[in-house]
């Protein structure tokens, strides 16, 4: 039985479909920090439990009242809002993950924890960043995800707790928009070519990240958590990536399918600051090699599938109004 925290979220959401379409509803119960409007599919479609991450014995009542034997903790202040509330970002990311571990020890849990291309700073290699190498990262945000790695890590060594994770890059999605990260520009231009046909990008043009289409996250997840444990070398946390683009990329492939895309720059500095401090690509081998992550989707599959879903999505929105 799996417990998936922070399920109303990008991620979450999308991870909760697939995992009851995989393992069934009842064995997929969903939590978050209170019911969102507009996400009755999945809190009425199979359990939904109110869960504050801060509080270890709402996690561990859950944890007893259906048995669940792996946590997803996906509940966390992303990294712009954690730059806007630093103390916020510490006590959810990481006196969150600190009780999902500790029960995870009393009970004898599987844990996967998302780590971030967050964990990489200034001084990091900047190309094709190796899975080990300097992670001093200048965020909030980066601090607690290189802290959760470390903690994950100490975990399964100390404790013998089963804990894997993955360091997403930024995550493109149609269906829940992200909660307020740096690489949110890579899903608002999708919305906006849709919209309106124009967008006016945040993060400056030549400014590369890693990003990947949410398929290829949610297939991440669900490949780790499934892989042979014997056999991985790394825990926490495995290199991954699709694709390094910047905002001219991005604009380019729409154009493939809206000729008259414009983009245009207003660019925020506290986001740029932010995106120039994480790696322009990642080296993902060693996951490629360890348990088989293979992305499927490249810069023009994700484009062609996300206009395709939003002029669906958005058209109906718009009819509904
Ligand atoms: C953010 N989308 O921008 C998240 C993610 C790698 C980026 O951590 O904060």
């Amino acid at each position: 039985k799996i417990l998936i925290t922070g399920a109303l979220g990008q991620i979450g959401s999308e991870l909760t479909v697939k995992m009851r379409g995989l393992y069934g509803k009842d064995n997929v119960i969903i939590s978050d920090i209170e019911k969102k409007s507009g996400k009755e599919d999945l809190t009425e479609s199979g359990p939904f439990e109110i869960i504050n991450v801060l509080d270890a014995k709402q996690i561990s009542d859950v944890v007893d009242k259906y048995k669940i034997d792996t946590i997803v903790n996906l509940a966390a202040i992303l990294s712009a809002v954690g730059e806007k509330n630093p103390n916020l970002c510490w006590q959810i990311n990481m006196t969150g993950l600190y009780n999902v571990l500790e029960i995870a020890r009393e009970k004898g849990l599987r844990i996967f924890t998302p780590s971030s291309i967050a964990v990489f700073g200034p001084n990091t290699p900047k190309d094709l960043t190796p899975q080990d190498t300097i992670m001093r990262p200048t965020t909030m945000y980066g601090v607690t995800k290189v802290s959760g790695e470390l903690l994950c890590d100490y975990y399964y060594k100390k404790f013998g707790v089963d804990t894997r994770g993955v360091r997403f890059p930024g995550i493109i999605s149609y269906n829940t928009l992200p909660g307020g990260g740096t690489t949110d520009y890579a899903v608002h231009i999708y919305y906006d070519a849709v919209l309106k046909k124009s967008y006016t990008s945040f993060i400056d043009k030549g400014t590369y990240m890693d990003m990947m289409y949410i398929p290829d996250a949610l297939d991440a997840v669900i490949n780790l958590l499934e892989a042979d444990g014997s056999k991985l070398i790394h825990r926490n946390a495995f290199n991954i990536t699709a694709m390094s683009i910047e905002p001219e990329d991005i604009a380019n492939s729409i154009r493939k399918f809206i000729p008259e895309f414009r983009l245009d720059y207003d660019v925020d500095p506290v986001r740029q600051k932010i995106a120039e401090s994480w790696p322009n690509s990642l080296d993902d081998s060693e996951a490629r090699k360890q348990w088989g992550w293979k992305p499927n989707y490249d810069l023009d599959s994700m484009t062609k599938d996300m206009l395709e879903k939003l002029n669906m999505k958005l058209n109906i929105e718009l009819n509904i109004k």
